[in-house]
């Protein structure tokens, strides 16, 4: 270290502004947080974004490391599963994982106030409210701030820290100062904030520890826990259908139309009154690089990296991005010329790759997921890690349950789609999984024992067993599954039409089954005829549709660009 104690302002006191005052005064610098707001420990109403947001593993590590776990844990929710609700008002609970896999529903604004608190502990940081950013200068490390009452105030440190968000004017100077490559995207999808209020006897409307998820295609609304024993619901829907919905009628109409189940929970009155007076907000996607200037200068959090929130990952990016430059602080010893650099270099690919695959999943969901098509994928999904628990691991359970690198999660499931879908097993008990093109999967067993399942087209499969104990399945036409068993003890599972299923079998032990749930078909065969896995890989990645237009290169483009190259497709286009 330096004879000198260093000198860093933190622009921005949000999220990881305020986390990232803890790591640098942990490291013995001198810290300024400036924040354009008012203090939110002191305000009544604070406007912006979403209420509460889903903590996850990369988030929950940068807390522990400042010591912040535990109060951050006892101010939040756990949610083990997600409750898929349907149209037709059921719900079904999909677990994220084994016991100690899940998420924590925290308040953003008493996540803000702890970690503002805590880094004010410090007697090495001041935060500086009502305090707006409107110049700097990466040579001299001046900068210059207007107040609340209009006036200019200065400083001169050895560091510039953006952590001002989506917007951030630390980025903007940056773009003046240095080559910055910039990229950004708003999405033709908006937001908006309902609240599930607590009951008359107040309690949770709904059950408590889950995320609530109702997938309609272009149309979404999630629910997550408050700790007053409400629900802050954030409904997804492009602008011009939020702007084709004016009056109460239109309204009701569209809530009874698809997610008639939460008109009670909202109440008729608040949905009308909340919906008719707020506007959807808009999402942004942007991608840069570097992340720093020089040895003066670095950007973290959305400053760097904003990205839609369809992978719930956006703050625990950004606290995983603290944990990364103190990490690189300590290895080049507080050397700013060295560590910044390193850091800008080493974060980039990671901070890329989780905006790609959130855009991704936006893209993904908006498309094609209904509730049914969510609950067979993740139940697949599921299925596979309890089959292949070394080999397939889902995506997101590397995403949110682990700390594998972002761009690490994008590579390994491009591995464990080339492997585990391309298994060979040519004796007894063996499987043979063959994968003919994306999405589709072939099990073909030839002999005793052996599970061979071949599917032909996109989202299908087909699992024929033609010997003893043997399981085919076959499926021809999207989303459906046909299984078919031909001799005893085999089975024959062929389905012909979209999303139904139609289990048929013709010798003794026949089953006849018509079921919706593909994992309990699964497990019915399973006890069946005694022997036999199979697996479908459905994944999360499976219907693209997309045109490529001439030469738009968007953050949309590059995401379905690196689905293509996990899937091997290239530019080839589904329609
Ligand atoms: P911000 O939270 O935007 O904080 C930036 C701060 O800088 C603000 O306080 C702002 O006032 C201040 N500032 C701005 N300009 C200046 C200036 N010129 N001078 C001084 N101060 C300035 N992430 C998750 O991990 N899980 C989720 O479940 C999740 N859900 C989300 C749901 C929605 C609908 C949205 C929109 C986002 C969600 N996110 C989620 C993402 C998450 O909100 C962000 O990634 C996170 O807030 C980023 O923190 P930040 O500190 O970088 O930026
Ligand atoms: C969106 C808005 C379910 C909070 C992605 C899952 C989100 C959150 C999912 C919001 C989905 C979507 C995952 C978590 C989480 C799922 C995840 C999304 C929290 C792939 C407050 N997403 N979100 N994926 O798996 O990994 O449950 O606003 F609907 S938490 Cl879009 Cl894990």
């Amino acid at each position: 270290m330096s004879e000198k104690r260093p000198h860093v302002a933190v622009v921005g006191g949000g999220l990881v502004g305020a986390l990232n005052a803890c790591f640098l005064a942990k490291r013995n610098f001198i810290v300024d947080v400036y924040e354009k707001r008012d203090d939110i420990r002191k305000a009544e109403h604070v406007k912006g974004r979403s209420i509460n947001l889903a903590l996850s593993t990369r988030g929950r590590t940068a807390l522990r490391m400042v010591g912040l776990e535990d109060v951050v844990l006892k101010n939040g929710i756990p949610m083990h599963a997600r409750l898929i609700h349907g149209v037709d008002g059921s719900r079904s609970p999909i677990l994220y994982g084994k016991e100690d896999q899940y998420i924590m529903s925290v308040d953003r604004r008493r996540l803000n106030e702890v970690l503002l608190s805590a880094a004010e502990a410090s007697p090495d940081v001041t935060c500086h409210f009502e305090h707006k950013l409107a110049t700097c200068n990466f040579t001299t490390g001046e900068l210059e701030f207007i107040n609340n009452e209009g006036k200019r105030v200065k400083n001169k440190v050895d560091l510039i820290v953006g952590n001002d968000g989506a917007f951030s004017a630390v980025r903007k100077e940056m773009m003046k100062a240095t080559l910055l490559d910039f990229q950004q995207e708003y999405i033709p999808h908006g937001y908006m904030e309902l609240t599930i209020p607590p009951s008359p006897k107040d309690e949770f409307q709904m059950e408590v520890n889950y995320l609530h998820i109702w997938p309609r295609n272009e149309f979404m609304m999630i629910a997550l826990p408050n700790l007053d024993k409400s629900f802050t619901c954030t409904l997804f829907m492009p602008f011009d259908v939020f702007a084709s919905i004016k009056t109460k009628e239109d309204l009701m109409n569209f809530f009874k139309d698809k997610f008639p189940d939460s008109i009670p929970l909202i109440g008729e009155n608040a949905l009308k009154q909340v919906y008719l007076s707020s506007k959807p907000l808009p999402m942004v996607s942007i991608k840069c690089s570097p992340y720093n200037v020089k040895d003066k200068g670095v950007i973290m959090g959305d400053a760097a990296h904003a990205m839609v929130p369809f992978y719930g990952q956006g703050m625990n990016a950004g606290f995983e991005d603290c944990i990364v430059l103190n990490e690189m602080l300590d290895k080049y010893n507080n050397d700013f010329s060295k560590a910044l650099p390193a850091y800008s270099e080493y974060r980039k690919v990671d901070d890329h790759a989780i905006c790609d695959l959130a855009m991704y999943n936006y893209i993904e969901m908006r498309e094609s997921v209904n509730s049914r098509l969510f609950i067979m994928r993740k139940k697949l999904d599921n299925l596979l890690f309890s089959i292949f628990p070394n080999t397939w691991i889902p995506l997101y359970t590397m995403v949110a349950f682990s700390r594998i690198r972002y761009h690490q999660c994008i590579a390994r499931r491009k591995h464990q789609d080339e492997n585990d879908m391309d298994i060979h097993s040519s004796s007894q008990n063996d499987m043979d999984i063959h994968s003919l093109s994306q999405n589709d999967m072939d099990i073909h067993s030839s002999s005793q024992n052996d599970v061979d399942i071949h599917s032909l087209s996109q989202n299908d499969v087909d699992i024929h067993s033609s010997s003893q104990n043997d399981v085919d399945i076959h499926s021809l036409s999207q989303n459906d599954v046909d299984i078919h068993s031909l001799s005893q003890n085999d089975v024959d599972i062929h389905s012909s039409s979209q999303n139904d299923m139609d289990i048929h079998s013709s010798s003794q032990n026949d089953m006849d089954i018509h079921s919706l749930d593909f994992a309990m078909v699964l497990t019915k065969i399973l006890q069946f005829g005694g022997v036999f896995l199979f697996s479908a890989i459905t994944v999360s990645a499976m219907q693209i549709f997309y045109q490529k237009g001439p030469s738009i290169h968007s953050l949309k483009d590059s995401a379905i660009e690196l689905w293509g190259h996990i899937f091997n497709t290239g530019n080839t286009t589904y329609s």
